[in-house]
């Protein structure tokens, strides 16, 4: 223990000093398709016992509700890791930006031995590049994975906040997460029914099909 995680590199970049792709070590690959689950990063191989992570799945570009079903089952496949439960999918109109196309959202429930940092790599087998100065963080993307909890932790890393730092003022979010647990205690926030209810969460719309 202590190591990864708890490196402790950058605290206090949180929310706006996002400078991405942030690779964990310098021998890590920068990009590259399955390579990244076949050539892990270091906190991959370190020894931690597993923990219920959840992750915030969107997109609103092509078919998103595609898009975020293989996204599920490529989740399914990550090593050291077993799917829980997948949220209802849902149309979500724009937060932040709001000139783009409505978002397909979805939330997975993930029990993981894996670094955070290792589930978020799947973003890029689906083709999803970030601008080095964080200035796409609002526009149109492929897949966006999210880390929503990662157990009790609390993280504060260049490019990985934990609880995600918006999580709390996000319906689009709030609502697939609710669905997985319904009494869910966002860490240092609280309920996250709670904060969902101080919400407009207008527009949002269940996908039947999935
Ligand atoms: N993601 C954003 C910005 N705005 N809006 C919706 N509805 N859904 C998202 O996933 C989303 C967003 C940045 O990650
Ligand atoms: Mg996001
Ligand atoms: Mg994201």
């Amino acid at each position: 223990r202590g190591r990864g995680l708890d490196r402790g590199i950058g605290r206090g970049w949180c929310v706006d000093r996002i400078a991405w792709p942030t690779p964990a070590s310098p021998s890590a690959p920068s990009r590259g398709r399955a390579l990244m689950m076949s050539a892990p990063m270091p906190e991959v191989m370190l020894d931690r016992s597993p923990v219920l992570a959840f992750a915030g799945l969107g997109g609103n570009v092509g078919d998103s509700a595609r898009t975020l079903r293989s996204a599920v089952h490529r989740l399914m496949t990550v090593p050291r890791s077993r799917m829980v439960s997948t949220s209802r999918f849902y149309r979500t109109p724009a937060w932040g930006q709001e000139n783009q196309a409505d978002f397909v959202n979805a939330a997975v429930a993930i029990e993981t031995a894996l670094a955070p940092r290792a589930l978020l790599n799947i973003e890029r087998d689906f083709g999803r590049t970030r601008a080095a100065d964080g200035s796409d963080r609002w526009g149109p993307r492929i897949l966006d994975l999210d880390i929503l909890l990662y157990g009790d932790r609390s993280i504060d890393e260049p490019g990985l906040c934990v609880p995600h730092a918006y999580l709390h003022e996000r319906a689009f979010a709030l609502v697939p997460l609710l669905d997985l647990v319904s009494d869910i205690e966002i860490p240092g926030r609280g309920s996250a029914r709670r904060a969902l209810a101080q919400l407009d969460s207008a527009g949002i719309e269940s996908l039947v099909e999935r």
